[in-house]
């Protein structure tokens, strides 16, 4: 059973009163809200454990360290990694994809060769590939979206040629919500002689991930969208791909040796973690991680099914308002985007501010997808643990209000 009002407890900001309401947040694909386990994590670090790692031989730098190092052992759990050693602390996903851009792609990639995204891409897996168009002349081609909001995996097969060294997508759209099989997209670009990365910003905090079963090369995610603190992710990398990779930033921690006309690297993970990191997040990022794990990834995937399928049925019975992507919950998730005829999203967003429901509003950065759509920006909705039928029940009473506001 999964007891969403017990869960509700752990999270202290749910107490919180907006405008004299509860707080219905709705807001989790931009980032989760933390429960007590992750803030005292957080608190009894600074207040007990604080000392910088992998430097100092005195307790506190002992302590910290190995915290640090078992935080970073929970990740590689969490996804069925070979070894924490492919698992490289960074501020979150952009950062991570950053890396793979810089490191990866600055080596391996000439000009002519070919990555393949799709138009479904958050800018963040989209914006450092175009710094290679710039710079070495690679070409980027893109998957389309149906109207279905799926990735079309025909044009897919015929966009793979012998140039092609790199697919990268998204894993869940932070838009469409709509879940895409990686696992057969991982397979078709392997079979080309390319690599794979996942995007799973918003995949890793709602259902299971296995990166070895999945085979995918590299994996980004954000510790804040699965009830970690803001300002630490990690970037998941096959070993030998990683061993071969040159360091992303140069500084601290990551040298072996350094003389004055050159260095030697230190090895995985440290060489791609240049300069003090950001410990304390990591160790809470590893609290939530264990929070999650006992609630069961596989039950909060459920969860959100079951919270998405009662959402659509009442959106959808709305004739105002149109949903993007999937009309059923059998591809999707709970991010649910909509828009509701002649109101701006932003107007939209307000009033159901002023009734203490939380949603986001704009292109949540995928301009792209939303140019695609002929939108210039759409209301989200997007769920998590802590999210009751109560909750779409608000929220279908503040759209309602904001038609009746509006006179549509
Ligand atoms: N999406 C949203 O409201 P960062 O900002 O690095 O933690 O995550 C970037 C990112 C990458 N990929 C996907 C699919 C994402 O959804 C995000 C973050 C937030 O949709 C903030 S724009």
């Amino acid at each position: 059973m999964f007891d969403t009002i017990k869960i509700q407890k752990d999270f202290p900001i749910l107490k919180r009163k907006i405008h004299g309401l509860r707080l219905v947040y709705l807001d989790n694909a931009a980032t989760t809200q933390k429960p007590k386990q992750v803030i005292k994590a957080l608190v009894d670090f600074y207040s007990k454990h604080n000392a910088n790692i992998h430097r100092g031989i005195h307790t506190l730098a002992e302590e910290a360290t190995k915290m640090h190092e078992e935080a970073r052992g929970k990740i590689a759990g969490f996804i069925h990694a070979a070894t924490p050693r492919e698992i490289i602390f960074v501020r979150n996903c952009t950062e991570a994809i950053n890396l793979v851009v810089y490191s990866w792609g600055r080596k391996f990639l000439q000009r002519h060769d070919e990555v393949i995204l799709s138009e479904s891409e958050h800018h963040s897996n989209l914006v450092p590939w175009q710094f290679l168009v710039a710079e070495l002349g690679i070409k980027l081609k893109f998957i389309p979206v149906t109207n279905e909001g799926l990735l079309d995996l025909k044009v897919y097969g015929k966009l793979l040629t012998q140039r092609t060294k790199m697919v990268s997508v998204v894993h869940i759209s932070n838009v469409l919500g709509t879940v895409n099989p990686v696992e057969k997209i991982g397979e078709m670009a392997h079979k080309a002689g390319a690599l794979f990365m996942i995007d799973a910003a918003q995949s890793l905090p709602r259902m299971p991930i296995d990166v070895q079963k999945i085979n995918c090369d590299f994996l980004a995610a954000s510790g804040h969208k699965m009830l970690g603190p803001t300002g630490i992710g990690f970037l998941y990398g096959k070993e030998k791909l990683l061993e071969a990779m040159p360091p992303f930033l140069g500084g601290g921690d990551m040298i072996r040796e350094v003389y004055l006309d050159h260095s030697l690297w230190n090895g995985l993970p440290y060489k791609f973690e240049a300069g003090t990191p950001n410990i304390a997040d990591a160790v809470a990022f590893g609290a939530a991680i264990d929070y999650l794990e006992n609630l069961g990834l596989s039950n909060i995937f459920l969860h959100e099914k079951k919270l998405t399928e009662y959402a659509l049925k009442k959106l959808l019975a709305m004739p105002e308002v149109t949903v993007y992507g999937p009309k059923t919950a059998e591809k999707r998730t709970g991010v649910i985007s909509f828009s509701i005829r002649d109101i701006h999203p932003h107007d939209v967003a307000q009033i159901l501010d002023r009734e203490g429901i939380a949603i986001r509003s704009g292109f949540h950065c995928a301009m792209p997808l939303h140019q695609k759509l002929k939108l210039p920006a759409t209301c989200r909705a997007s769920f998590y643990i802590y999210n009751t039928e109560e909750d779409v029940d608000q929220l279908i009473e503040g759209i309602k209000k904001a038609i009746k506001t509006f006179k549509i």
